[in-house]
């Protein structure tokens, strides 16, 4: 019954019962530690460089995005989603759930429904990272996962701007991550394939 009364709980239900079953569970301080490694690499490499650090991690996630969107796909097999309203509840309650065991708040939606933001009240990439005071204005700490929604939208045909609103981390009171469709990709048949 509580599945057609409130299909939207239902989805976050199905999420995660993938997270419980169908996850490979790592040790949530070593995965917050090896990303926190990561960055402070990439600090080294860049001389604190932090718009260029903020381009690495972003392009770390977007190929990272495009080979985990075929696993989400194969592990949940949901319908494909008509529009950013089904989108957003896709990524909120089972993506999130499912990769990162959290569901942060789908909210501030434009007015033509086409950009919205998710409000991450936990983040497992930054669980007891403190910026030193240099870092905290230029740096985005955890835009892997900008570049990790761009690139897993853009395989199925979403081609949108991801980013970093604001974030804990910087002094500021919420981690919001914004997500604008650009527009809708046309199937296109690679060159030699049709
Ligand atoms: C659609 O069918 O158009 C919607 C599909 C939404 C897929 C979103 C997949 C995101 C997968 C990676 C997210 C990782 C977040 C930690």
């Amino acid at each position: 019954a509580s599945t057609a009364s409130n299909p939207s709980k239902s989805l976050k239900t199905f999420g995660e019962n993938i997270w419980k079953t169908k996850t490979a569970k790592v040790n949530a301080e070593l995965f917050t530690l090896t990303y926190g490694s990561i960055v402070s690499q990439l600090t080294n490499d860049y001389q604190r460089d932090y718009a260029k650090i903020n381009n690495q991690l972003y392009a770390m996630g977007i190929s990272i995005g495009t080979r985990l969107i075929e696993d989400f796909v194969a592990r949940t097999a949901l319908p494909r989603c008509e529009n950013m309203v089904q989108t957003s509840e896709v990524i909120s309650k089972v993506a999130f759930v499912v990769f990162l065991n959290i569901n942060p708040q789908v909210t501030n939606w434009s007015n033509n429904k086409d950009a919205f933001s998710l409000i991450l009240d936990e983040n497992p990439l930054s669980d007891f990272v403190e910026l030193p005071i240099d870092a905290m204005k230029d740096l985005w700490y955890s835009n892997i996962l900008c570049g990790v929604l761009k690139g897993a939208l853009e395989m199925v045909q979403l081609d949108c701007k991801v980013w970093f609103v604001s974030d804990i981390l910087r002094g500021d009171p919420h981690t919001e991550l914004r997500v604008k469709l650009n527009r809708v990709l046309k199937d296109e048949i690679p060159a030699g394939e049709d």
